[in-house]
């Protein structure tokens, strides 16, 4: 069974690490499962490049991340942050550990030997033990790419990094849209598009619809893969109660000019989604067109995970049985 999906940062690891948690105490040690990881929040700092949900998607899936922050390492020092500050080095805001540096200072020194990020990001993963777990991460693509924001200031003139809309003012700064920069221009990275086309079963985690889930289907080619996978696509709304859990989705909605329902983020899905998780008490339970499976969506636990990811690979898996059926 080949599992493939599309993941941004916090929400898509804990979905996944609860997918895995499933997989493996229902003794379904076959599956394999690639995860396709959002670039668009990658920001080069003090020289270095930082990729914040591939490196999520890797602390999260390998068992080092902060759980109380869900991004970065367990057990963390900040000696050389402390440093940087002291010597003058910008920007403060964006928290770097000294075990996170090494992953940065790594892939920098990658990179710079002209490894592709893919590369860079399978060797990230074997120290993280997801090849022994049949997981491969791929960069969504190995073009350097970046979210910006262009701020709602009247003249639409000034942009930020994603990061800097993102963490040093939560989004709080009014936005007028979202451009990525590269975007256009890059190419899937080496087994994304077949990692669609192969899968048994596509699932979207509860990503940031807009601005990590989004970012994905812009890559040229991806959307039209997904489009024409024979798998089913299975999604779980990233909204309770019209609120993200986490993170300011519902922000990143309001920027695009879309509602904060489960309704309209399927809607930016409508082309190609075959199935949807929503919360109990969403508008959209009982819905045919996607296929709507409505249940407690909260990843309070691992086992609560593992029972949201549980109930979206087995609609996924229904959808497949009844594809094949027809
Ligand atoms: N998020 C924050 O709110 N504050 C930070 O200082 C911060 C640092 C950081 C460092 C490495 C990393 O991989 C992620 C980090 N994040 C931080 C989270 C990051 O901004 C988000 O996880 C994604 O970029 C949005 O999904």
């Amino acid at each position: 069974m080949r599992i493939t999906a599309l993941a941004g940062g916090v929400g898509g690891a804990r979905f996944l690490r609860g997918l895995l948690h499933h997989l493996e105490r229902t003794g379904d040690e076959a599956a394999e499962l690639t995860v396709i990881g959002n670039t668009g929040d990658d920001i080069t700092l003090f020289g270095l490049r930082v990729c914040p949900d591939l490196d999520t998607l890797l602390y999260t899936l390998g068992g080092a991340v902060d759980e109380g922050q869900g991004w970065g390492r367990a057990d963390e020092s900040h000696h050389v942050a402390a440093e940087l500050a002291a010597l003058g080095a910008t920007p403060t805001w964006f928290s770097l550990g000294d075990k996170d540096f090494a992953t940065h200072i790594y892939r920098s020194q990658l990179l710079a030997q002209g490894m592709p990020l893919s590369g860079v990001t399978a060797r990230l993963a074997s120290r993280w033990g997801l090849p022994d777990r049949r997981v491969t991460l791929l960069p969504m693509t190995d073009t350097p790419v970046e979210t910006h924001v262009v701020l709602d200031e009247g003249d639409g003139s000034r942009a930020i990094h994603f990061q800097q809309w993102w963490v040093r003012h939560q989004a709080a700064l009014p936005a007028e849209r979202f451009v990525v920069a590269g975007l256009d221009g890059a190419t899937p990275a080496p087994g994304v598009l077949d990692a669609i086309r192969a899968a048994d079963v596509v699932l979207l985690p509860p990503s940031n619809p807009v601005v990590s889930i989004g970012i994905i289907l812009g890559v040229p080619g991806v959307r039209d893969a997904l489009r024409g996978a024979r798998a089913p696509v299975v999604g779980v709304s990233p909204l309770i109660g019209g609120r993200p859990v986490r993170g300011h989705a519902d922000v990143c909605l309001r920027t695009i000019g879309v509602a904060s329902t489960s309704e309209a983020v399927a809607g930016l899905y409508a082309d190609f989604l075959d199935g949807w998780l929503v919360d109990d008490a969403d508008p959209m339970a009982g819905r045919m067109r996607p296929v709507v499976t409505a249940r407690p969506l909260l990843m309070s636990s691992l086992e609560a995970a593992a029972d949201i990811a549980g109930a979206a690979f087995d609609l996924g898996v229904r959808l497949a049985a009844k594809d094949s059926a027809t």
